[in-house]
């Protein structure tokens, strides 16, 4: 228990610090108007203030919930430092951070995925593939994206590619062994929650390649109106998305 007061004692000194040293290095001015500025800003905070939660509330279920609720805690984390970063590139330069978006969401949407098969192993056996596929999937999908977006690739190229890893993931959670194993043995309390994050991964995640397409794709769209739609897109798909499994989590422990 110590050890774990320890570490989330840690990570707030880590996330007080940066912000000490962002706003104390003098580069960080944001202009009152600047609404995306403030839409880095607000999230930014947001993702802090989750991170905190969802390390309190793995200690407070416990159990073979802890693990769940810890991997929602460091996407929370990962990415509220992705967006000091990003924050400070637009509020600096007034330029979209392509870049550090795309390291966030290598490391965040691998974890989210990892989510499914937490959630499904706290209640019964699952398979590794379903771990395996789900990654290979994400892999699909960024790493063109990614490519196409730096100009690595060919813009479109790169998102057809990054589409057909998407609709895979799709089609493990919609109709594979994942959705199989939750439908026939998942408490109602899982299967809520399954719902909800496959939902999540539908309708939230369409988001992301619509900016895609919009911006490279279409001819292009205004830049602070794309950086809006994805800050809001991640309140849905990091905080929202972890705070299903924290809802399933309760549901679960709370007839203990
Ligand atoms: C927290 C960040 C998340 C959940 C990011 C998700 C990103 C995507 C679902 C991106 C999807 C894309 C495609 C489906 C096609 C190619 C272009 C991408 C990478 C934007």
């Amino acid at each position: 228990m110590k050890m774990f007061y320890k570490t989330i004692l840690f990570a707030l000194g880590l996330l007080a610090g940066h912000t000490v040293y962002a706003a104390s290095s003098g580069s960080m001015m944001l202009q009152s108007g600047d609404f995306v500025g403030y839409s880095f800003w607000l999230i930014s905070m947001a993702l802090a203030a989750a991170t905190v939660f969802f390390l309190m509330e793995s200690l407070r279920i416990g159990g073979k919930w802890a693990t769940s609720l810890t991997v929602s805690a460091l996407v929370t984390f990962i990415a509220a430092f992705h967006y000091f970063y990003m924050r400070e590139v637009w509020v600096t330069t007034g330029s979209t951070p392509t870049d550090f978006r795309y390291i966030d969401w290598l490391l965040t949407v691998p974890l989210l995925m990892i989510e499914f098969y937490l959630i499904l192993s706290a209640i019964t056996k699952v398979s590794g593939g379903v771990f395996w596929r789900l990654l290979i999937g994400t892999l699909v999908m960024l790493v063109p994206g990614y490519m196409g977006e730096a100009g690595y690739l060919n813009a479109t190229i790169g998102f057809v590619i990054g589409m057909v890893g998407w609709a895979y993931i799709l089609f493990e959670i919609f109709a594979g062994e994942a959705s199989r194993v939750a439908a026939s043995q998942a408490s109602a309390a899982v299967q809520k929650s399954y719902g909800l994050m496959k939902w999540t991964v539908t309708i939230g995640w369409a988001i992301y390649p619509i900016g895609y397409f919009l911006g490279y794709l279409a001819g292009g769209t205004d830049e602070g109106t794309l950086n809006i739609v994805y800050n809001l897109a991640d309140v849905l798909n990091k905080i929202a998305f972890g705070l299903f499994i924290w809802y399933a989590a309760n549901e679960d422990t709370s007839g203990r």
